[in-house]
């Protein structure tokens, strides 16, 4: 069987995303014995996907789904009317299942598979997409098993089977999926399971050394909601990591908690070098209303253990949960002064999820009703309001150069941005912030 596998995703900013999911998908395809190719819409035209089509003579084509919406406000980005044109050309040159996967297509599978009249596809881990395809599951859409986290992997010739491989300057690595947090607007453990699914320390570690030593790449991200989620686990993956002394540079999401802050000199010595905290608030009141599982104090321990180390990173916030006010965003906005970070990432407004108490929440205080769909995206607000909230943000803010608002304009169309991106080519952008 030959199966094309296309990633669907053009989305610029912050930086143009390796598709590492439709990598693990081929991989476990390879290792099933199908010949498995990946077109990236990132880097291809329309063109040069209809002459790939007519060239490989897919049986199959898998699509990958990967954004609905930049989930960002006030310049939201909805990206399903370029999916249903990208679709539209496959099927101008062939006539076989085009099936869906993706984050996307798991969050939205009705009504994407209805908008883009595909036939089909396959929620959650995409690992199960042979047995799917084996079972006459297309045409229908099923919900994976989740998979065994030892199985996966890139296939063994990641640039033969992926020809665009070779221009993405950051590599993703996943070490484990899932998360036992609930964070009231949170859609990952729905995405990935509420319960944390580990890879064997060596599996990970064999694959960075192995992407590095056959493809020379030096930049990793670990794309895992929280590369902190089981700290023994991170642990035991940085200890290999650090024994083997490779020349990379490696990014994570962590939560801005950690048991021992000499955890972070391992990271440094591991490469890794640049963290992004999942920090939403500076406020204790907002934390416990958004659910997080950390306090102010934790907060100011890890910026202070990385200032320590010597790693650069940066403070990612949410303004506008439940209990949201003047105050609070002051003491958000004092606390990021405090622990002065390299960049401080805000959003304004929570883009609601299905599925998520975030949901509840909204459907009780009548900012969505009963039945309507969150496809299109929505937003949370306080009782303030949306233009005040940005308003008050704005205001508390004023001055400050470290502080980006990625919702506040429309940066994937910026020439300015995407030329910073050219010429700045080591880790997030965030990076080329001042301190
Ligand atoms: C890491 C991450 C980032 C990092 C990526 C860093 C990097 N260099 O890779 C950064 C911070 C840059 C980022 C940015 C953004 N992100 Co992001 N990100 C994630 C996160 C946490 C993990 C994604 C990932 O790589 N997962 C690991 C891979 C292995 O999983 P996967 O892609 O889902 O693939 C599996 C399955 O889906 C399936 N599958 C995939 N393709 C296919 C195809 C077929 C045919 C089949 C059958 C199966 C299948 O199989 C795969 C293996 O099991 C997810 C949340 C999550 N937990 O999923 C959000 C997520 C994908 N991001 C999201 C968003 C919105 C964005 C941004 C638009 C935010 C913004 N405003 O800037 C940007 C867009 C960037 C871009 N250029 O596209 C949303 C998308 C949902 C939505 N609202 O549209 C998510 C789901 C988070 C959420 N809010 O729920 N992101
Ligand atoms: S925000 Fe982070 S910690 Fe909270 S549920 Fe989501 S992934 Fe888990």
């Amino acid at each position: 069987m030959r199966i094309l596998l296309i990633s669907a995703n053009r989305e610029p900013f912050p930086e143009p995303v390796f598709p590492i999911g439709l990598a693990y998908v081929a991989g476990s395809l390879e290792r099933s014995g199908v010949e498995v190719r990946i077109f990236d819409m990132r880097h291809g035209s329309t063109s040069s996907l209809q002459k790939e089509i007519t060239r490989f003579r897919p049986d199959r084509i898998g699509i990958s789904l990967r954004n609905v919406d930049n989930a960002a406000y006030p310049f939201f980005r909805f990206y399903l009317p370029s999916y249903l044109t990208l679709i539209q050309s496959v099927r101008a040159v062939i006539d076989v299942p085009v099936v869906l996967g993706g984050s996307a297509f798991s969050l939205f599978p009705e009504e994407i598979n209805a908008y883009l009249k595909a036939d089909g596809g396959l929620k959650g881990d995409g690992e199960g997409f042979y047995e799917f395809l084996c079972s006459e599951g297309e045409g229908k859409i099923a919900t994976a098993e989740r998979c065994q986290m030892e199985t996966i992997g890139f296939p063994k010739n990641i640039a033969g089977v992926f020809p665009d491989f070779r221009r993405y300057r950051t590599i993703g690595i996943q070490t484990a999926r899932g998360c036992a947090n609930r964070c009231i607007y949170c859609s990952y453990p729905f995405l990935e399971g509420r319960s944390r699914r580990t890879r064997p320390p060596e599996r990970i570690v064999e694959e960075i050394a192995s992407l590095h030593r056959n493809f020379s790449v030096t930049n990793f991200f670990v794309v895992d909601s929280l590369f902190n989620g089981e700290e023994s686990h991170m642990v035991q993956v940085l200890d290999r990591l650090a024994a083997l002394n490779l020349r990379v540079r490696i990014s994570c999401y962590l939560q801005p908690k950690i048991s021992d802050p000499s955890i972070f000199r391992l990271m440094k010595k591991a490469g890794c070098v640049v963290v992004d905290f999942g920090t939403d608030s500076g406020s204790s009141s907002l934390l416990s209303s958004l659910r997080k599982p950390f306090t102010t104090d934790d907060i100011r321990a890890v910026s202070r253990a990385c200032r320590q180390e010597g790693i650069d990173h940066c403070h990612s916030l949410i303004f506008g949960g439940p209990g949201e006010t003047e105050s609070t965003i002051q003491k958000t906005v004092d606390l990021m002064d405090e622990v002065s970070p390299r960049a401080v990432i805000a959003m304004t407004g929570i883009r609601i999820y299905p599925f998520t108490e975030m949901e509840q929440i909204a459907l009780n205080e009548g900012i969505i009703s009963r039945g309507d769909s969150l496809f299109e995206p929505r937003f949370y607000f306080p009782k303030m309001g949306q233009s005040l909230l940005r308003e008050k943000v704005r205001r508390a803010v004023a001055g400050r150069n470290n502080w980006f608002f990625p919702g506040e304009k429309d940066w994937s169309a910026s020439w300015g941005y995407r030329l910073l991106g050219f010429f700045y080519r080591k880790g997030p952008l965030w990076r080329t912030f001042r301190q």
